[in-house]
């Protein structure tokens, strides 16, 4: 399935990243702690590298924390600053303002050596969609500022948020780039609600949750909906899901599709358990 998901307000949001970067201090780039590789999106990178770049793992509440740690552990061996954290409650924070400091301070020494007044750092919250940038900024903020929504392409225009007084955050637009061209990526960017619903089929979707619900939660598929037998295709496990669960169209045949989009947002609100893809 390679998925094409470029909306038209995406044209415009980043041509004013673009012209934004040279205001801010800090880039912090937001990934799913589920699949922080996967939602690296290199067209932001390059924008984001002529700042000071710093990576948040956001959601990490829904994640395999093993997992987390050994992502964080490979993007710090690659030279970057990361940390992960929950947006919902504001576990993790303290890390990631630690780390906008570290990245500001070279400047604000320059600043200090000038003899001039160190500035509140400026800092640009980026990523794709759904990633959680203006969850992110309310929790700082500690109420809520910017719009958020449980679908990509929430935040269309600009905002700047004071947060402290010595760090000044500009959410973003989340911006994808227009075509996915790896099958599993767009996958599993599918599964996260990161693209947009009508560029992908939540049926292809659904077989690739249970491939890796077989592979890394087997125990929620036998204790949840009570499959017992495991080595069986794909398809015929979501038809055994489907019948567990009675969903039934009119005729008394299963209604697939109502499966595949319940256990869709079980996945995405962790109701399948803490469960990393990358
Ligand atoms: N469990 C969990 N959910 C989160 C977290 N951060 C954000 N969310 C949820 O993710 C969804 C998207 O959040 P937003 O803050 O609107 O995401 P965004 O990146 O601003 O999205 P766009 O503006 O559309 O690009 C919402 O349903 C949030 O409640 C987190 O750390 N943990
Ligand atoms: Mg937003």
């Amino acid at each position: 399935m390679s998925i094409n998901w470029y909306p038209g307000h995406m044209v415009k949001a980043r041509r004013e990243i673009e012209e934004n970067i040279k205001l801010v201090d800090v880039a912090l780039v937001l990934l799913d702690a589920r699949a922080p590789f996967s939602c690296r999106n290199q067209d932001l990178e390059r924008i984001a590298r002529k700042s000071k770049m710093v990576f948040v793992l956001n959601k990490r509440d829904l994640a395999d924390p093993a997992m987390t740690r050994k992502y964080v552990a490979s993007l710090k061996k690659q030279g970057h600053l990361v940390a992960a954290m929950d947006s919902t409650n504001g576990k993790g924070g303290a890390d990631i303002l630690a780390l906008i400091q570290e990245a500001y301070q070279p400047k604000a020494q320059l600043m200090q050596d000038k003899g001039r007044r160190v500035r509140a750092s400026r800092v640009m919250v980026m990523g794709v969609p759904n990633i959680g940038k203006s969850t992110f900024l309310n929790c700082l903020v500690g109420k809520k500022m910017a719009r958020t929504g449980a679908k990509p392409g929430i935040t269309r225009g600009k905002q700047w948020v004071r947060v402290r007084e010595d760090i000044e955050f500009l959410d973003t637009p989340g911006l994808m780039w227009p075509k996915i061209d790896i099958e599993e990526q767009g996958l599993k960017l599918a599964l996260l609600n990161i693209v947009g619903e009508k560029a992908y089929s939540e049926y292809e979707v659904s077989l690739y949750l249970i491939r890796m619900l077989k592979e890394k939660a087997p125990q929620t598929l036998q204790n949840k909906f009570m499959i017992n037998e495991l080595n069986l295709p794909d398809e015929e496990i979501l038809a055994q899901i489907s019948r567990k669960l009675g969903h039934l169209l009119k005729g008394g045949s299963l209604d697939i599709d109502k499966t595949c989009t319940a256990i869709i947002q079980d996945f995405r609100k962790g109701k399948l358990g803490r469960i990393s893809l990358d």
